[in-house]
């Protein structure tokens, strides 16, 4: 079966020429579905080349974003382990504390660690502090407790490029760490290294995960996007894996931009049967892309783990 995304036609949906400010550029998103609006918390990098999150809101989730000029999170906000940026935001809403949980990366003179924020309105934030000291990226939270602890996948710099889980009962203290998804190495499309993106969805097969696999390239590397399915129990058991990548760079606004070959999802929801996911095309912009969860389903369970 052939099973891939689809670029939404008004894509890309929004550039730097969109933001109310002079910035370098706009991409890798968290997103939340409203019901009668998508959030984004875009990463934007400004011409400092430091990155903040900034907000952004459409009725549609495609077309006529409103975009705050005031930064959600801000390197100048105080916080010495985000003082060289903040990037990459994952949103997860956590029902039983009814707000919605962020994740992004704190960038510091030590490095980047996972910082751990709640929101209930995407205008201010509550720090709950860094879950790891550096080097650390990519984490995002699952929507629900699993065994009564809240869980979160994230990559340790340390780890050789694999993502790992970690439990926590109260979103500050984490730890029964567990190896989750490896590179595959050699010539593969997630060969060097791999990241989580978009919160876990929970189907009566498992967890779907999708994360961004990265291809070393005499060039330079190459971004894409694959997907696992996890144990809905214990998620640190992978029960099938893509062979194969659902989305890679081929358009000119994924080839080109400030780094280019990169498709980076961070962002996404379910609406009926479709997986909407927000991802920064090169670097430069953020992008929409759509793909049946049932296919997806299907083309990973066809594939035994690797
Ligand atoms: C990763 C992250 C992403 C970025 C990607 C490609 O390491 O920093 O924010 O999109 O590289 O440059």
């Amino acid at each position: 079966m052939d099973c891939s995304f689809l670029r939404c036609e008004k894509n890309p949906l929004i550039t730097k020429d969109d933001l109310p400010y002079r910035a370098n550029t706009v991409f890798n998103a968290g997103a939340a579905d409203l019901g009668d609006e998508v959030v984004l918390v875009m990463r934007v990098e400004s011409l400092s080349g430091r990155s903040h999150l900034i907000v952004a809101r459409s009725e549609d989730g495609i077309t006529n974003w409103r975009v705050s000029d005031r930064a959600l999170v801000h390197p100048d906000d105080g916080d010495m382990y985000e003082e060289y940026g903040v990037e990459d935001c994952r949103v997860t809403y956590l029902p039983d504390k009814g707000v919605w949980g962020l994740t992004y990366t704190a960038c510091h003179c030590a490095g980047h660690s996972i910082a751990v924020a709640l929101t209930s309105d995407f205008r201010n934030i509550e720090r709950l502090g860094l879950a790891f000291p550096s080097d650390n990226k990519n984490a995002v939270l699952f929507p629900r407790k699993i065994n009564g602890l809240y869980a979160m996948l994230h990559r340790p710099a340390s780890g050789g490029g694999s993502i790992w889980i970690a439990y926590s009962p109260d979103l500050i203290y984490w730890g029964r760490s567990e190896m989750v998804v490896p590179p595959r190495g050699g010539p593969w499309w997630d060969g060097l290294r791999v990241g989580a993106g978009v919160t876990p969805i929970e189907t009566e097969c498992g967890w779907l995960v999708l994360y961004h696999g990265v291809k070393g390239m005499v060039s330079g590397p190459i971004y894409r996007v694959g997907a696992v399915l996890l144990d809905r129990e214990n998620p640190a058991r992978m029960i099938a894996r893509s062979r194969r990548w659902f989305l890679g760079p081929e358009t000119s606004y994924e080839r080109l931009g400030d780094v280019g070959n990169v498709v980076f999802p961070c962002g996404g929801f379910v609406r009926g049967s479709e997986l909407w996911v927000y991802y920064g095309a090169a670097d430069s912009s953020v992008c929409l892309a759509t793909i049946s969860v049932p296919d997806m389903l299907d083309t990973v369970l066809s594939e035994p783990v690797i």
